[in-house]
């Protein structure tokens, strides 16, 4: 088997280093201070030689903002064979708004739903299967804490990533309601940019929802035509004014409207939330 590389993404404070610490069968510190993970950290996944896994800095988005994102973002965009995307399912909401900007890098994602111990003990429901259909990606609940399914999460880490199963949801945003003018612009602009992001090795969904948002870095890395540009900045402009929300707010409008929807179905919440104990 050919060497497989893993990139272990995450919001701070989700058990990152716990279940990385559960994976690798390495014994570093687990801990709460701030800049525990900016370092990159480096295991193989136990019982499988050619696993080779990364412990990204913990990020709430693929924005440019802080060294951590970009970090975090420049080893997802090198394209590992798969993403683990740990998410606390204490605080699913929050989360997903993560997962939902991997869902558009092209990259095989499992999702390890963490914390179930907590949601159960606190009276919470999450139904996986309801979560996997809505996100297209396989979702495994784990307690990393307590090493509960975490076989079960590698033998699903080593199939996505082997097989290169990509998402298979690629639109989350629906044309039919207050949405439709973001639906509009993004797919304006991914099509406007398809040749560019392809050359760049960028996956264009990505390329495309980051441009929207004004991100200086990918605009440049597409390496665009002032004539483009100025298309692109017509065609956000034009979305802005339908929506009633500047181009930021649009975009997150969206991904939080898709979240709540998918909440809604598959989400009893918990009684606590583990916000107000920490
Ligand atoms: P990181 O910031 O994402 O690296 O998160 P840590 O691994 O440092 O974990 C944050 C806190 O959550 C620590 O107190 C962990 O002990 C705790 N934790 C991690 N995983 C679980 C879990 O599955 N269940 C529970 N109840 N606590 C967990
Ligand atoms: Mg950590
Ligand atoms: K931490």
């Amino acid at each position: 088997q050919e060497r497989l590389t893993f990139a272990l993404v995450g919001n701070q404070n989700s058990g990152k280093t716990t279940l990385f610490n559960q994976l690798t069968g390495s014994s570093q510190h687990v801990g709460n201070f701030p800049g525990v993970t900016v370092d990159k950290k480096e295991g193989i996944i136990r019982g499988y030689s050619y696993a080779h896994i990364t412990d990204l800095p913990g990020i709430y988005s693929l924005s440019p903002y802080s060294s951590e994102e970009i970090v975090s973002r420049n080893y997802v965009m090198s394209k590992p064979n798969a993403i683990i995307n740990i998410v606390d399912a204490m605080n699913i909401e929050r989360n997903l708004y993560l997962t939902m900007q991997l869902l558009e890098m092209d990259i095989p994602i499992v999702v390890a739903l963490n914390m179930m111990d907590e949601v159960k003990n606190n009276g919470g429901y999450i139904d996986i299967n309801t979560l996997e259909a809505e996100l297209g990606v396989p979702v495994v609940p784990i307690s990393a804490a307590k090493n509960e399914g975490v076989d079960e999460l590698i033998k699903h880490a080593i199939h996505v990533a082997k097989y290169q199963e990509i998402p298979q949801r690629v639109d989350f945003c629906d044309k039919n309601d207050h949405n439709g003018a973001v639906h509009r612009c993004l797919h304006g602009v991914r099509h406007l940019i398809e040749d560019h992001a392809k050359s760049a090795h960028i996956p264009v969904r990505f390329a495309a929802s980051k441009l929207i948002e004004g991100d200086k870095l990918i605009e440049e890395a597409l390496q665009l035509d002032d004539n483009e540009k100025e298309t692109i900045d017509h065609i956000v402009l034009q979305m802005e004014k339908e929506r009633g929300l500047d181009k930021n707010a649009s975009i997150a409008d969206m991904r939080f409207g898709f979240i709540m929807k998918v909440c809604k179905k598959a989400v009893v919440k918990p009684h606590i939330s583990k916000e107000h104990l920490r």
